[in-house]
This record gives structure tokens, C-alpha cells and sequence, in this order.
């Protein structure tokens, strides 16, 4: 099981309390469908996510990108417990949506640079070394029921 310090578990909690959930997940998501443009097929019932202006513009990208992040912050509000939280969501992208997921790495970096561009130098190096440790643990989680 993933260990989390009471510095770890802070620094989460703390940039979690700065994210609008819309605006960030809106531009994660921007980032992946606009720089692994093979990621727009996923999404063919959204309508035009075909170019960078497209995909900016398009609102249910940007109700998506919400959807991701609200699900994200259910990951940090069950720390200890993320596997659990996430089967069921595990479940539906392996079996009905058929994302590779790999796919959920490319978010995770997405998000990063996006945090770094909000926050400038308060995403420290170690507080940007506690996301990528919060990404890989959801990345796990929502991986685990493909077989
Ligand atoms: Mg997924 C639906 C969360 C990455 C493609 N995604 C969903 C839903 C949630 C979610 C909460 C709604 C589930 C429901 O309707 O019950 N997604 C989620 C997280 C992450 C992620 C937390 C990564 C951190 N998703 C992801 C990636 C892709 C993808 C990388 C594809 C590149 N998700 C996807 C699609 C849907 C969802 C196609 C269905 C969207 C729709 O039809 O509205």
C-alpha cells in the first residue's frame, strides 16, 4: 500500500484547495486532444475536436475536463483507499470505453505542465514530486481492472 507523509497528504490538500476544477481539467484535457491529436477519436461523440481552436472552444471538452478533475479530487479526498475508489471507473474505461491506458499517463503529464503554468514557482520541484507520486498512484488505480 502507498505510504503518505503528513507533509505529502498537506502539499495535496493545500494546491487541491487552489484548482478550479473546470478551468483545470478544461485545459488539461485541451493539452492531450491538442498534442496526441490520436487521443480525439475517444471522443467522436463530443463533435468538433479536430484542431487546437476546435478543441478550446468545444464545451463538452470543457465539462469533460471537469468530470476528469472532480474525479481526481475524489482520489484525494480517499488517499489511503484510491484502488477502491477508482474500480468502478477502472471498469468502464476498460470495458466500455476501451481507452488504452496509457492514455492516463499523458493526462497526468498534461495536468502537470498545466499546474506549473497556474502556479509559476510555488509548483516547487517537491511539490510537483508529490503530484507526479498523486498521478502515478491514480494511474495505478484507475489501470488495475484492465486484463
Ligand atoms: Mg475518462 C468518462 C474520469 C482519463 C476518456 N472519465 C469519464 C468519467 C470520469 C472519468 C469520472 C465519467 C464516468 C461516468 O460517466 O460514469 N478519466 C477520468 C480520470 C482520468 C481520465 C480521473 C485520468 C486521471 N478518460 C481519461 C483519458 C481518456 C478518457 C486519458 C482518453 C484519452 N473518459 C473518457 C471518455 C469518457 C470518459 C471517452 C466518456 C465521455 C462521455 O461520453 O461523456
Amino acid at each position: 500500500m502507498v505510504h503518505w507523509t503528513d507533509e505529502e497528504r498537506d502539499t495535496i490538500k493545500t494546491l487541491w484547495g487552489k484548482i478550479d476544477a473546470e478551468v483545470t481539467g478544461h485545459q488539461a484535457l485541451t493539452r492531450v486532444l491538442v498534442v496526441y491529436p490520436w487521443t480525439q477519436r475517444y471522443f467522436s461523440t463530443f463533435g468538433n475536436v479536430s484542431n487546437a481552436t476546435a478543441i478550446a472552444g468545444n464545451p463538452k471538452v470543457r465539462a469533460h475536463g471537469k468530470t476528469v478533475l472532480v474525479a481526481l479530487g475524489d482520489a484525494i479526498k480517499n488517499l489511503d483507499n484510491v484502488k477502491a475508489t477508482y474500480a468502478k471507473l477502472s471498469e468502464l474505461h476498460s470495458e466500455k470505453l476501451h481507452v488504452d491506458p496509457e492514455n492516463f499517463r499523458l493526462l497526468g503529464e498534461a495536468l502537470i505542465i498545466v499546474l506549473a503554468g497556474q502556479f509559476g514557482a510555488a509548483f516547487t520541484p517537491a511539490v510537483q514530486a508529490t503530484w507526479q507520486k498523486l498521478l502515478a498512484v491514480v494511474i495505478d488505480a484507475l489501470s488495475s481492472r484492465y486484463h
